[in-house]
């Protein structure tokens, strides 16, 4: 068996499918689709047009997985490992799957609108989406704090997918728009996923890229100091 992860080392929704890959120690070959590359980026559509990355190959099959939530989803029929990311038990996979999504949507991608528009051509910008993207952060920060009472993780006491797809969200949430309201459960979440060496593997590894990110000058000054 060979798993291809095509990724890139900076690009957030790909931590979240690494955080999945590192805490089961599951092997797979990361191949860098570079989108500045012409060719890359070519071949990269080529072999999934809309272009999103991560995606996963495995060579047994020759199956081609994308979407983050399913290439996790997929890693864990396939490949299970010690760590449970999609719970058993129904209700609890339910609470999973609706936190993996919250964070993609309602963090993640109002995060991805602030810190595109930054790299807008000038006269294309859009300040009502992004304005709207921060109300979105405002509120989803809001309902995670509050999601947060009386538990370790996002659904419980156990990691799952959910915190996976946490960890990017809050991490780059906390550059483009800072938890200055000081949701103090939310800070300690933070600090928890911080701690896991499948977390600190991921940044260790995204730093090198740092430069790249439009919001590098608002990054806080830990984010750049060594991890591991
Ligand atoms: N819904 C997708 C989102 C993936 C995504 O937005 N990936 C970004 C990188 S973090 C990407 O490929 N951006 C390149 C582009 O949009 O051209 C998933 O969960 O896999």
């Amino acid at each position: 068996m060979t798993l291809t992860l095509y990724l890139h080392p900076l690009a957030s929704f790909c931590h979240k499918v690494l955080i999945a890959l590192h805490e089961n120690g599951t092997a797979f070959e990361p191949s860098v689709v570079d989108f500045s590359n012409p060719g890359s980026a070519a071949s990269h559509i080529e072999r999934w047009p809309v272009g999103k990355i991560p995606v996963l190959h495995d060579s047994t099959g020759n199956r081609l997985v994308a979407e983050t939530s399913i290439i996790i989803e997929y890693l864990q029929q396939h490949y299970p490992g010690p760590v449970q990311l999609i719970p058993t038990e129904a209700e609890q996979q339910l609470d999973a799957r609706l936190w993996d999504r919250f964070f993609d949507l309602y963090v993640s991608v109002p995060m991805q609108k602030i810190v595109g528009d930054r790299i807008r051509p000038e006269g294309a910008t859009d300040p009502h989406g992004v304005a709207e993207a921060h109300a979105t952060l405002e509120t989803a920060y809001d309902m995670i704090e509050g999601q947060l009472e009386g538990r370790s993780w996002i659904t419980g006491e156990t990691f799952t997918m959910a915190d996976c797809s946490a960890l990017p969200a809050l991490f780059f949430g906390s550059v483009v728009h800072p938890n200055d309201e000081g949701r103090q459960r939310t800070l300690e979440y933070f600090e928890r996923l911080l701690a896991r060496p499948s977390v600190q593997r991921v940044v260790a590894e995204a730093q090198p890229y740092f430069h790249l990110f439009p919001y590098r000058d608002a990054m806080p000054a830990r984010f750049l100091e060594p991890m591991v």
